[in-house]
Protein backbone atom coordinates (compact mmCIF):
# COMPACT_ATOMS: atom_id res chain seq x y z
CA UNK A 1 0.00 0.00 0.00
CA UNK A 2 2.78 2.23 1.25
CA UNK A 3 4.93 1.59 -2.10
CA UNK A 4 1.92 1.91 -4.48
CA UNK A 5 1.22 5.45 -2.69
CA UNK A 6 4.86 6.64 -3.44
CA UNK A 7 3.95 5.28 -7.26
CA UNK A 8 1.03 7.22 -7.53
CA UNK A 9 2.58 10.20 -5.61
CA UNK A 10 5.79 10.31 -7.82
CA UNK A 11 3.64 9.83 -10.71
CA UNK A 12 1.65 12.65 -9.78
CA UNK A 13 4.70 14.80 -9.38
CA UNK A 14 6.32 13.70 -12.59
CA UNK A 15 3.20 15.05 -14.16
CA UNK A 16 2.58 18.45 -12.47
CA UNK A 17 6.65 18.65 -13.26
CA UNK A 18 6.04 18.07 -16.49
CA UNK A 19 4.09 20.35 -17.70
CA UNK A 20 6.15 23.55 -16.17
CA UNK A 21 8.93 21.64 -16.73
CA UNK A 22 8.76 21.21 -21.19
CA UNK A 23 7.88 24.63 -21.22
CA UNK A 24 10.80 25.70 -19.65
CA UNK A 25 13.04 23.01 -21.76
CA UNK A 26 12.63 25.41 -24.79
CA UNK A 27 16.39 26.45 -24.89
CA UNK A 28 17.33 30.19 -25.20
CA UNK A 29 19.63 30.90 -28.05
CA UNK A 30 21.36 34.45 -27.45
CA UNK A 31 23.42 35.44 -30.69
CA UNK A 32 25.53 38.82 -30.24
CA UNK A 33 27.11 40.60 -33.19
CA UNK A 34 28.52 44.29 -33.75
CA UNK A 35 25.93 44.26 -36.84
CA UNK A 36 22.53 45.84 -37.22
CA UNK A 37 18.95 44.52 -37.32
CA UNK A 38 19.04 45.37 -41.18
CA UNK A 39 22.74 43.63 -42.19
CA UNK A 40 22.13 40.70 -44.14
CA UNK A 41 23.45 37.82 -42.18
CA UNK A 42 21.33 38.92 -39.27
CA UNK A 43 18.22 39.51 -41.17
CA UNK A 44 18.91 35.79 -43.18
CA UNK A 45 19.03 34.50 -39.29
CA UNK A 46 15.86 36.29 -37.65
CA UNK A 47 13.68 35.95 -40.78
CA UNK A 48 14.78 31.87 -41.94
CA UNK A 49 17.13 30.32 -38.76
CA UNK A 50 14.68 31.72 -35.82
CA UNK A 51 11.24 30.22 -37.21
CA UNK A 52 13.08 27.05 -38.26
CA UNK A 53 13.90 25.66 -34.57
CA UNK A 54 11.47 28.02 -32.81
CA UNK A 55 9.87 24.78 -31.72
CA UNK A 56 12.39 23.92 -29.24
CA UNK A 57 14.64 27.27 -29.61
CA UNK A 58 13.93 30.94 -28.75
CA UNK A 59 16.55 32.46 -30.87
CA UNK A 60 17.23 35.70 -28.84
CA UNK A 61 19.36 38.14 -30.86
CA UNK A 62 21.46 41.12 -29.88
CA UNK A 63 22.93 43.46 -32.01
CA UNK A 64 24.99 46.83 -32.52
CA UNK A 65 27.73 44.87 -29.87
CA UNK A 66 25.01 45.36 -27.27
CA UNK A 67 25.71 42.52 -25.67
CA UNK A 68 29.36 41.48 -25.85
CA UNK A 69 32.51 43.74 -27.38
CA UNK A 70 33.25 43.06 -30.53
CA UNK A 71 35.72 40.11 -30.75
CA UNK A 72 34.93 39.00 -27.47
CA UNK A 73 31.97 36.36 -28.41
CA UNK A 74 34.04 33.81 -29.35
CA UNK A 75 35.39 33.97 -25.67
CA UNK A 76 32.09 34.52 -24.40
CA UNK A 77 30.50 31.40 -26.11
CA UNK A 78 33.55 29.44 -24.21
CA UNK A 79 32.64 30.49 -20.94
CA UNK A 80 28.88 29.64 -20.97
CA UNK A 81 28.31 32.98 -21.31
CA UNK A 82 26.51 32.92 -24.84
CA UNK A 83 25.04 30.75 -27.46
CA UNK A 84 25.68 31.93 -30.84
CA UNK A 85 27.54 34.64 -32.45
CA UNK A 86 28.90 35.51 -36.44
CA UNK A 87 32.28 35.61 -36.03
CA UNK A 88 34.99 35.83 -38.59
CA UNK A 89 38.54 34.02 -39.79
CA UNK A 90 39.98 37.11 -37.99
CA UNK A 91 39.16 36.16 -34.94
CA UNK A 92 39.97 32.74 -34.52
CA UNK A 93 43.27 33.36 -35.99
CA UNK A 94 43.66 35.02 -32.89
CA UNK A 95 43.19 31.79 -30.90
CA UNK A 96 43.97 29.56 -34.01
CA UNK A 97 46.97 30.64 -35.98
CA UNK A 98 46.26 28.40 -38.88
CA UNK A 99 42.98 30.33 -39.46
CA UNK A 100 44.44 33.43 -40.47
CA UNK A 101 45.37 31.61 -44.40
CA UNK A 102 41.20 32.57 -44.78
CA UNK A 103 42.01 36.23 -43.82
CA UNK A 104 44.91 36.47 -46.48
CA UNK A 105 43.88 39.13 -49.28
CA UNK A 106 43.08 37.84 -52.71
CA UNK A 107 42.43 34.27 -51.47
CA UNK A 108 38.77 33.48 -51.34
CA UNK A 109 37.60 34.13 -55.50
CA UNK A 110 34.05 34.37 -54.68
CA UNK A 111 30.61 33.51 -52.99
CA UNK A 112 30.64 29.96 -54.13
CA UNK A 113 34.64 29.67 -53.25
CA UNK A 114 34.18 30.18 -49.87
CA UNK A 115 31.73 27.52 -50.26
CA UNK A 116 33.60 25.15 -51.44
CA UNK A 117 36.63 25.97 -49.09
CA UNK A 118 34.59 25.35 -45.87
CA UNK A 119 33.14 22.23 -47.35
CA UNK A 120 36.57 20.97 -48.26
CA UNK A 121 37.83 17.87 -46.62
CA UNK A 122 40.96 19.97 -45.83
CA UNK A 123 38.97 22.29 -43.41
CA UNK A 124 37.78 19.39 -41.02
CA UNK A 125 40.38 19.28 -38.72
CA UNK A 126 40.43 23.08 -38.46
CA UNK A 127 36.70 22.75 -37.49
CA UNK A 128 37.59 19.60 -35.31
CA UNK A 129 40.41 21.93 -33.21
CA UNK A 130 37.99 24.98 -32.74
CA UNK A 131 35.16 22.52 -31.63
CA UNK A 132 37.14 20.55 -29.44
CA UNK A 133 39.67 23.14 -27.93
CA UNK A 134 36.94 26.08 -27.45
CA UNK A 135 33.61 24.41 -27.36
CA UNK A 136 32.40 25.90 -30.83
CA UNK A 137 31.06 24.87 -33.94
CA UNK A 138 31.08 26.18 -36.76
CA UNK A 139 28.12 25.51 -38.48
CA UNK A 140 27.96 27.32 -41.58
CA UNK A 141 29.57 29.97 -43.48
CA UNK A 142 28.29 33.21 -44.78
CA UNK A 143 29.24 35.64 -47.33
CA UNK A 144 30.00 39.52 -46.05
CA UNK A 145 30.89 40.11 -49.70
CA UNK A 146 34.00 42.01 -51.11
CA UNK A 147 35.82 44.65 -48.66
CA UNK A 148 36.34 47.81 -50.63
CA UNK A 149 38.39 50.98 -49.74
CA UNK A 150 36.04 53.71 -48.79
CA UNK A 151 37.71 57.47 -47.69
CA UNK A 152 37.04 60.62 -46.94
CA UNK A 153 40.19 61.93 -48.59
CA UNK A 154 39.45 62.99 -52.40
CA UNK A 155 43.28 61.58 -53.62
CA UNK A 156 42.70 58.81 -56.04
CA UNK A 157 44.05 55.96 -55.27
CA UNK A 158 45.63 53.61 -57.87
CA UNK A 159 48.12 50.79 -56.62
CA UNK A 160 49.10 50.80 -52.70
CA UNK A 161 51.75 53.34 -52.73
CA UNK A 162 48.75 55.59 -52.90
CA UNK A 163 47.99 54.66 -49.93
CA UNK A 164 50.77 55.96 -47.70
CA UNK A 165 50.04 57.35 -45.04
CA UNK A 166 46.17 56.93 -44.73
CA UNK A 167 44.98 56.00 -41.40
CA UNK A 168 43.01 53.09 -42.48
CA UNK A 169 40.42 51.84 -39.72
CA UNK A 170 40.49 48.22 -39.87
CA UNK A 171 39.09 45.74 -36.86
CA UNK A 172 40.77 45.20 -33.80
CA UNK A 173 43.22 42.25 -34.23
CA UNK A 174 46.75 41.22 -35.61
CA UNK A 175 44.50 39.67 -38.89
CA UNK A 176 43.11 42.84 -40.22
CA UNK A 177 46.06 44.86 -39.02
CA UNK A 178 48.22 43.12 -41.40
CA UNK A 179 45.39 43.31 -43.96
CA UNK A 180 45.76 46.94 -43.71
CA UNK A 181 49.45 46.98 -44.12
CA UNK A 182 49.52 44.47 -46.96
CA UNK A 183 46.97 47.20 -48.72
CA UNK A 184 50.38 49.70 -48.60
CA UNK A 185 47.85 51.65 -45.85
CA UNK A 186 48.72 52.90 -42.15
CA UNK A 187 46.41 50.36 -40.34
CA UNK A 188 44.32 51.89 -36.78
CA UNK A 189 42.07 49.39 -35.04
CA UNK A 190 38.65 50.87 -34.17
CA UNK A 191 35.28 49.05 -33.34
CA UNK A 192 33.22 48.76 -35.87
CA UNK A 193 30.53 50.85 -34.10
CA UNK A 194 32.83 53.55 -33.52
CA UNK A 195 34.08 54.30 -37.43
CA UNK A 196 31.25 56.50 -38.40
CA UNK A 197 32.03 58.76 -35.58
CA UNK A 198 35.37 57.82 -36.51
CA UNK A 199 34.82 59.28 -40.02
CA UNK A 200 33.25 61.95 -39.25
CA UNK A 201 35.83 63.73 -37.10
CA UNK A 202 38.60 62.77 -38.94
CA UNK A 203 39.89 60.47 -36.27
CA UNK A 204 40.39 58.45 -39.41
CA UNK A 205 40.92 58.69 -43.12
CA UNK A 206 38.80 55.36 -43.97
CA UNK A 207 37.97 52.15 -43.26
CA UNK A 208 37.24 49.24 -45.82
CA UNK A 209 33.81 46.92 -46.05
CA UNK A 210 31.37 45.62 -48.54
CA UNK A 211 28.98 47.96 -49.97
CA UNK A 212 25.95 46.27 -48.30
CA UNK A 213 27.83 47.21 -45.07
CA UNK A 214 28.57 51.10 -46.12
CA UNK A 215 25.33 52.16 -46.84
CA UNK A 216 23.76 49.78 -43.92
CA UNK A 217 26.01 52.26 -42.19
CA UNK A 218 25.84 54.96 -43.61
CA UNK A 219 29.57 55.48 -44.56
CA UNK A 220 28.85 57.11 -47.40
CA UNK A 221 27.67 60.05 -45.36
CA UNK A 222 30.70 60.96 -44.17
CA UNK A 223 33.27 59.74 -46.98
CA UNK A 224 34.11 61.08 -50.72
CA UNK A 225 35.03 57.62 -52.89
CA UNK A 226 34.87 54.23 -52.60
CA UNK A 227 38.12 52.24 -54.24
CA UNK A 228 36.73 48.85 -55.61
CA UNK A 229 39.91 46.70 -54.74
CA UNK A 230 37.87 43.63 -53.67
CA UNK A 231 40.66 43.20 -51.66
CA UNK A 232 39.31 40.41 -49.37
CA UNK A 233 36.25 38.50 -50.39
CA UNK A 234 35.26 38.26 -46.88
CA UNK A 235 33.20 35.49 -44.61
CA UNK A 236 31.91 35.05 -41.62
CA UNK A 237 30.84 31.74 -39.63
CA UNK A 238 27.87 30.36 -37.71
CA UNK A 239 29.18 29.89 -34.71
CA UNK A 240 27.31 27.62 -32.15
CA UNK A 241 27.85 26.48 -28.03
CA UNK A 242 29.59 22.88 -28.69
CA UNK A 243 27.76 22.97 -25.19
CA UNK A 244 24.39 23.77 -26.32
CA UNK A 245 24.46 21.50 -29.45
CA UNK A 246 25.38 18.39 -27.23
CA UNK A 247 22.18 18.73 -25.41
CA UNK A 248 20.12 19.01 -28.31
CA UNK A 249 18.56 15.43 -30.05
CA UNK A 250 19.65 14.46 -33.09
CA UNK A 251 16.60 15.75 -34.80
CA UNK A 252 17.54 18.97 -32.92
CA UNK A 253 20.51 18.87 -33.87
CA UNK A 254 19.78 18.30 -37.61
CA UNK A 255 16.93 21.12 -37.69
CA UNK A 256 19.62 23.41 -36.18
CA UNK A 257 21.98 22.47 -38.76
CA UNK A 258 19.46 22.81 -41.71
CA UNK A 259 18.11 26.05 -40.33
CA UNK A 260 21.82 27.84 -40.14
CA UNK A 261 22.85 26.45 -43.97
CA UNK A 262 19.84 27.83 -45.17
CA UNK A 263 19.96 31.24 -43.57
CA UNK A 264 23.44 31.21 -44.44
CA UNK A 265 22.44 30.63 -48.21
CA UNK A 266 19.38 33.84 -47.99
CA UNK A 267 21.76 35.71 -46.73
CA UNK A 268 24.76 35.34 -49.41
CA UNK A 269 22.29 35.68 -52.23
CA UNK A 270 20.63 38.67 -50.71
CA UNK A 271 24.36 40.06 -50.23
CA UNK A 272 25.38 39.13 -53.87
CA UNK A 273 21.96 40.86 -55.25
CA UNK A 274 23.02 44.19 -53.12
CA UNK A 275 26.50 44.24 -54.14
CA UNK A 276 25.62 44.23 -57.88
CA UNK A 277 23.34 47.23 -57.54
CA UNK A 278 24.77 49.49 -54.95
CA UNK A 279 27.38 51.20 -57.26
CA UNK A 280 24.57 53.12 -58.85
CA UNK A 281 23.83 54.38 -54.95
CA UNK A 282 27.13 55.71 -53.87
CA UNK A 283 27.42 57.37 -57.10
CA UNK A 284 24.08 59.06 -56.77
CA UNK A 285 25.02 59.68 -53.27
CA UNK A 286 28.03 62.12 -55.06
CA UNK A 287 30.47 59.47 -53.92
CA UNK A 288 32.95 58.77 -56.77
CA UNK A 289 33.79 55.04 -57.14
CA UNK A 290 35.88 53.86 -59.81
CA UNK A 291 38.45 50.30 -59.97
CA UNK A 292 42.11 51.03 -59.07
CA UNK A 293 45.01 48.82 -60.38
CA UNK A 294 44.16 45.61 -59.57
CA UNK A 295 46.72 43.60 -60.27
CA UNK A 296 49.21 45.95 -58.51
CA UNK A 297 46.92 45.60 -55.30
CA UNK A 298 46.81 41.65 -55.46
CA UNK A 299 50.72 40.98 -56.11
CA UNK A 300 51.50 43.90 -53.19
CA UNK A 301 49.20 42.04 -51.31
CA UNK A 302 49.61 38.33 -52.00
CA UNK A 303 53.59 38.76 -51.71
CA UNK A 304 52.99 40.53 -48.10
CA UNK A 305 51.24 37.29 -46.78
CA UNK A 306 53.45 35.10 -48.60
CA UNK A 307 56.52 36.44 -46.64
CA UNK A 308 54.63 36.83 -43.05
CA UNK A 309 54.91 34.97 -40.10
CA UNK A 310 51.23 34.39 -40.95
CA UNK A 311 51.78 31.77 -43.75
CA UNK A 312 54.16 29.75 -41.55
CA UNK A 313 51.52 28.45 -39.43
CA UNK A 314 49.29 27.92 -42.74
CA UNK A 315 48.72 23.96 -42.70
CA UNK A 316 51.18 22.61 -45.64
CA UNK A 317 50.09 22.58 -49.34
CA UNK A 318 46.41 24.36 -48.21
CA UNK A 319 46.86 27.85 -50.12
CA UNK A 320 47.63 25.04 -53.61
CA UNK A 321 44.39 23.22 -51.98
CA UNK A 322 42.01 26.58 -51.76
CA UNK A 323 43.03 27.71 -55.19
CA UNK A 324 42.39 24.01 -56.70
CA UNK A 325 38.77 24.64 -55.74
C1 LIG B 1 34.21 45.24 -39.44
O1 LIG B 1 34.38 45.43 -38.23
O2 LIG B 1 34.62 45.99 -40.31
C2 LIG B 1 33.49 43.96 -39.86
O3 LIG B 1 33.11 44.06 -41.23
C3 LIG B 1 34.39 42.75 -39.66
C4 LIG B 1 33.63 41.45 -39.92
O4 LIG B 1 34.40 40.34 -39.54
C5 LIG B 1 32.29 41.40 -39.19
O5 LIG B 1 32.50 40.99 -37.90
C6 LIG B 1 31.54 42.71 -39.28
O6 LIG B 1 32.35 43.84 -39.06
C7 LIG B 1 30.42 42.84 -38.25
O7 LIG B 1 29.58 41.71 -38.28
C8 LIG B 1 29.57 44.06 -38.52
O8 LIG B 1 29.00 44.00 -39.81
Amino acid sequence: KFLSTVAAFSAGAAVLCTIPALAAEKITLRMSTPATETDSRTVALSTIFAPAIAEFAEYQPHYNASLFKQGTELEAIARGNLEMAITSAQELAAIFPEFSIFTAGYLHKDAEHQKKVFAAEFMQPLKQKVEDELGVKLLSVMYLGRRQLNLRTDKEIKTPADLAGIKLRMPGSDAWQFLGKALGASPVPMAFTEVYTGLQTGAIDGQDNPLPTNRDMKFYEVTKQIVLTSHLVDLNYIAFSKKVWDSLTAEQQAAVQKAADEAAESGRQRQLALEAELEQFFKDQGLKVYTPDIEAFRTHVQKQYLESDFSKSWPEGMVDQINAL
